[in-house]
């Protein structure tokens, strides 16, 4: 099966994301707005909590957001740890289009999200956000948790008529994080990677399993030796479990395609889901997974 256009996002909410994306990309042509402005549905979607400052906070109680975005000519910007910012993914692009830099973080993204004009949102949590961290206060012991649950990142990635690529990654990141803890969503290489040459690949879950193997990167590598999408994100996956200890606690999941618009998915354990769109219309589809 071989799609261009074709977009891909992991989660069901992708699926208005994609709705987004594949509109724009179909009237501009243009990938990298497409990957942005399909994200920003999520980042503004209420019922979200892993995405945008109405996911769940740090234990401090604060939301810190994490957000990459990537050309397949190797163009890329990320900020994390970053606070007030309703659209980090456009913060993202902002540090990829205007300053030397590929990464921006904590007090100094927001320093630059004031130069470039954004309005910063009052640090609030939103009532059910507030209600899961109260609830979480009272039995946490101020212990960050990991879990297999919990996880609804957004990434995307775009592959244009005309052969262009993009990707977009954005979170809020683990619930109930260490202050200052960064994930693997605006680390190139490990929440996404694109090149133009072989294809693309984003990842979601727990993100020290992700960056400790440098998922996204791996899977594009892995395609560039000549391995499907399917099969590099099953080897993917197969790596980040043999390098992890505590895996009976550990989530995450993998999606990718190739140039000639294949594409592939696949988890540690059973529960990811991705969304597809092409020509033919939008599907939902299970991801297959290693563990049971
Ligand atoms: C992170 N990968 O910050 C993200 C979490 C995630 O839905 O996927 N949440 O580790």
């Amino acid at each position: 099966e071989k799609h261009k256009p074709l977009i891909l996002s992991t989660w069901a909410h992708g699926m208005p994301a994609n709705d987004r994306a594949w509109e724009v990309l179909l009237s501009t042509g243009d990938v990298l707005n497409a990957v942005e402005q399909g994200v920003m549905v999520t980042e503004l979607d209420q019922s979200n909590l892993s995405v945008g400052l109405q996911g769940l906070p740090d234990r401090e109680g604060i939301p810190t957001l994490d957000a990459s975005i990537m050309l397949g000519d190797g163009s890329c910007g990320s900020v994390g740890f970053v606070r007030q910012i309703k659209h980090p993914i456009s913060l993202a692009r902002k540090v990829m289009e205007n300053t030397p830099h590929v990464m921006l973080v904590g007090e100094g993204a927001r320093q630059f999200a004031i130069e470039e004009g954004y309005e910063l949102e009052e640090e609030k949590l939103s009532p059910r956000a507030n209600e899961m961290f109260q609830d979480w206060k009272k039995t946490s012991k101020y212990k960050p948790i990991i879990n297999i649950e919990n996880h609804d990142t957004i990434g995307m990635i775009a592959l244009g008529p005309d052969g262009k690529m993009a990707g977009s990654c954005t979170t809020s990141g683990l619930a109930y994080k260490m202050h200052g803890r960064l994930g693997d969503s605006p680390i190139i290489g490990a929440g996404l990677f694109v090149d133009e040459e072989v294809g693309a690949a984003t990842a979601t879950g727990l993100g020290e399993s992700i960056i400790r193997i440098c998922g996204s990167f791996l899977i594009v590598e892995l395609m560039r030796q000549g391995r499907s999408p399917q099969e590099a994100c099953e080897e993917a996956v197969r790596r980040l479990i043999s390098k992890n200890k505590n895996i009976d606690d550990i989530q995450a999941g993998f999606i990718a395609f190739n140039k000639e618009g294949e594409f592939g998915a696949y988890a540690v354990r059973q529960g990811f889901n991705y969304a597809v769109h092409h020509y033919q219309g939008q599907n939902l589809i299970d991801s297959k997974y290693k563990l049971t």
